[in-house]
């Protein structure tokens, strides 16, 4: 970037991994860095190295992260041309979107409006269907107040279907129906968790898929029409919603496969004008993909895409906030390798309770391939008030066992002390036949920890 740019500075609303990643993207362009810290987050690394840095409120998030009037007031006493929302926190928030562009400053994610139709998912898939994006056979919209039409819509998707509320997504508010005298009561239970969690009591019917896997697309898309797909990320190694392990590609996709689902993404994102990065998720069952969400944000696991394509997929959504066009075509994008990313969290590898304290020894894992995201250092303390996830160790090799067998000795480097974290947990994955084999389905590791309390 250079004096013609529009983005001179970068404010990141956001902590953690994810702010370290951001500014380590805008350092790489030349850019100024403004970083907002609750009080509780003073000794982050990223404030440290940022060139300027605004303390934006007390620990509770709504108080900070979330604190829009806080974020825009930063914005404005340090002449920030752009804010970086990361993700979680204010990312999907079309309203902060519009908010911080009202206030004359750039967004580094997508229009508001596309925000706003992707965090409604009966719009959102109804945008799809438009786009000749294959979905879930279902309602083709919400449902209405007819029981008699409801069932109807039950018998004609066939049983089990999945109840989903449009306002919901990540797995809250879902009710899967087994037999046909509980449709009408799962309909209503849905409506309500939909209504008490998100504000909005609409609710869609689904065919359920029984042991599908999650395979995600990621694309880029500038503001000039141009938008492709980097390939998929098997993100199936989840335990309550919560993604434990994802890696690129996924096992089993072949090009053919990969080019054709990547291709109507890329074209879904022209036909709704979409702008920046991007992630189509689909459920993938007897080789066939179902979409269900599209999340507008940057994702905790695009690492794994970023070490098979070569691409900076932070540096792209910020060039793409500036205003350029995308540097290279689809033609351009090679999928070499396979990398797999572990997520490291600070917590009882046991039980899965959070356990915050002060790091008292920390080595990090490294070598050809072995990559670190992470904020953490010897002495940090991980405050109790946020997420546990206290960064991600990457591994790319030629072949997906290589990206396994760097990572098993890249988890037997690691050294944190002081606090619990889930490396044992990873350990016992990496070793594990069946994720040798690949191509689990999203059931495998909490069937694997033995865990049946989940819903
Ligand atoms: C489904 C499904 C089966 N069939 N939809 C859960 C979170 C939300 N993003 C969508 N989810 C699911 N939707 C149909 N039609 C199973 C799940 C699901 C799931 C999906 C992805 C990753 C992990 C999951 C764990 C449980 C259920």
């Amino acid at each position: 970037m250079n004096s013609m740019n529009k983005i001179q500075k970068v404010l990141i609303a956001n902590r953690g991994e994810i702010a370290l990643r951001i500014l380590r993207a805008c350092k790489g362009l030349g850019i100024k860095t403004v970083a907002v810290y609750s009080t509780a987050d003073k000794c982050l690394k990223h404030v440290r190295l940022a060139d300027e840095s605004v303390c934006i409120g007390p620990h509770p998030s709504t108080d900070s992260y979330l604190n829009i009037p806080a974020l825009i007031s930063a914005a404005e006493v340090t002449h920030a041309d752009a804010i970086h929302p990361g993700y979680g926190f204010l990312s999907e928030n079309a309203d902060f979107a519009q908010r911080v562009e009202e206030s004359g400053f750039i967004f580094i994610g997508p229009r508001a409006a596309n925000i706003r139709v992707m965090g409604d998912k009966v719009a959102a898939i109804e945008a799809m269907q438009k786009s000749s994006v294959p979905c879930v056979p279902g309602s083709d919209g919400a449902l209405g107040t007819n029981d008699i039409e409801n069932m109807e819509i039950a018998r004609g998707i066939g049983l089990p279907i999945i109840i989903k509320a449009s306002g919901g997504g990540g797995g809250r508010g879902m009710q899967v129906v087994e037999k046909e005298e509980d449709l009408l009561g799962s309909i209503e239970l849905a409506k309500s968790e939909g209504l008490s969690f998100f504000g909005n009591a609409e609710v869609y019917m689904e065919k359920f898929l029984t042991t599908p896997r999650h395979v995600e697309i990621q694309v880029l898309a500038d503001e000039h029409g141009n938008a492709v797909h980097l390939g998929e990320r098997d993100c199936s190694m989840q335990r309550r919603h919560q993604k434990v392990v994802e890696e690129a590609p996924a096992p089993g996709i072949t090009p053919e496969l990969r080019n054709k689902i990547g291709a109507v993404c890329a074209e879904a994102c022209k036909a709704i004008n979409y702008r920046g990065a991007g992630t189509f998720e689909f459920l993938f069952e007897n080789d066939e993909f179902y979409f269900i969400e599209m999340n507008t944000r940057v994702q905790v696991e695009h690492p794994v895409t970023e070490m098979i394509t070569g691409i900076d997929i932070v540096r792209e959504q910020i060039m793409i906030a500036d205003g350029q066009k995308l540097s290279f075509t689809q033609d351009d994008v090679e999928i070499k390798g396979h990398s797999v990313e572990c997520r490291i969290n600070a917590e009882d590898p046991n039980n899965f309770m959070p356990s915050p304290g002060t790091i008292t020894q920390y080595h990090v894992a490294g070598g050809l391939g072995v990559r670190v995201d992470s904020h953490v250092y010897n002495g940090y303390m991980v405050p109790p008030h946020y997420d546990s996830m206290i960064g991600k160790l990457i591994t790319f090799a030629d072949t997906r066992i290589g990206a396994i067998i760097k990572m098993q000795n890249a988890l037997d480097e690691m050294v944190i002390d002081g606090i619990k974290t889930n490396i044992p947990l990873q350990a016992r994955i990496m070793e594990d036949e069946t994720f040798r084999e690949g191509g689990m389905n999203i059931h495998y590791l909490e069937k694997m920890l033995g865990d049946l309390t989940n819903d």
